[in-house]
């Protein structure tokens, strides 16, 4: 083998690495951020949420204090509470949200997420957003969220591990049903 050809497959095994780089969990120190997706009500849509989950492998618990896109005007965390009359509100979470050392933080649907404000259009179906989530200790991780508007709430996403086999169902119930 040249050193061209040499050069120019390690230049095409890069390029694969970041291609695949949404689908693989995002490891920084001792904090790994998986599963995350994003959503957002429509094109027009004006606030979208992401979701994902951030498991502590070190010894010492750690804070999500901050959360920045370029995707929207305002990013921000918030919990989901239930109010009178089954009305559902949202509290910004100042005080961040706490992942504890050995275990992990879930923001799902219907709970804690993140929030985007004052988005420019809303997200597409495969679209990728860049995220910086910034923690207490761990500092700032970069993740890539690929938006995933057939996901119901609850379900477990398309490359967890091979136990959603209900695919088409699903995209055909949601094509009516973006949020
Ligand atoms: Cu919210």
């Amino acid at each position: 083998m040249s050193f061209r050809s040499f050069s120019l497959a390690a230049a095409a095994a890069t390029t694969l690495a970041v291609s695949f780089a949404t689908t693989l969990p995002a490891l920084a120190a001792d904090l790994t951020i998986s599963d995350a997706y994003a959503r957002s009500a429509g094109a027009f849509a004006k606030t979208g949420a992401a979701y994902f989950q951030v498991s502590n492998q070190s010894g010492t618990a750690d804070r999500l204090i901050e959360v920045r896109s370029d995707v929207a005007k305002l990013a921000q965390l918030h919990s989901v509470l239930n109010l009178e009359n089954g009305v559902v509100g949202m509290r910004h979470l100042k005080e961040g949200l706490v992942v504890p050392a050995g275990g992990s933080a879930v923001l799902k649907r219907g709970g804690t997420h993140v929030m985007f404000m004052g988005l420019a259009s809303g997200f597409e179906q495969g679209q990728v957003i860049s995220v910086t989530l910034v923690f207490e200790n761990a500092g700032e991780i970069d993740v890539d969220i690929a938006v995933d508007l057939l996901r119901k709430p609850g379900e477990a996403g398309m490359n967890m591990d091979g136990m959603n086999m209900n695919g088409m169902e699903m995209g055909t119930t949601s094509a009516s049903d973006p949020g």
